[in-house]
């Protein structure tokens, strides 16, 4: 039966086709999960870089290159604010910044270390 043959080919054909679909599909959502944040090191008394351009949304993760110096991390602004807390030598924060606009990231105990993050 020729008729049902080709029915069962094409109906196999939409399966494989729609499980190829719900495949890239899933693929682009843990691609779009995993992406990694932009890095930032705090280093000799410094943020490396000291000025950063990211999307609205994305996060920022600084980490404490220095080995024997805690540093700090906030940001206070009308539109976003944050505060890490204390960085130990090796330790991480992620901010996520929500909002667009130019911002300054400051560590508490060394005023004159900045970051500055524009966030488009
Ligand atoms: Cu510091």
């Amino acid at each position: 039966m020729p008729s049902l043959f080709r029915q069962l080919a094409s109906t196999a054909t939409l399966c494989v086709m729609a499980l190829l679909a719900l495949l890239s599909f899933i693929d682009s959502v843990s691609w779009a999960a995993s992406e990694a944040p932009t890095q930032v090191s705090q280093r000799g008394r410094d943020f490396q870089p000291n000025q950063i351009s990211i999307k609205r949304g994305e996060t920022v993760r600084i980490v404490n290159d220095d080995a024997d110096l805690l540093h700090h991390a906030y940001v206070s602004s009308d539109k976003f604010n944050f505060d890490s807390s204390d960085i130990a030598p090796g330790g991480k924060v992620d901010v996520k910044f929500p909002v667009a606009g130019d911002f300054n990231v400051l560590c508490g105990i060394h005023p004159k270390m900045k970051l500055t993050v524009h966030v488009e």
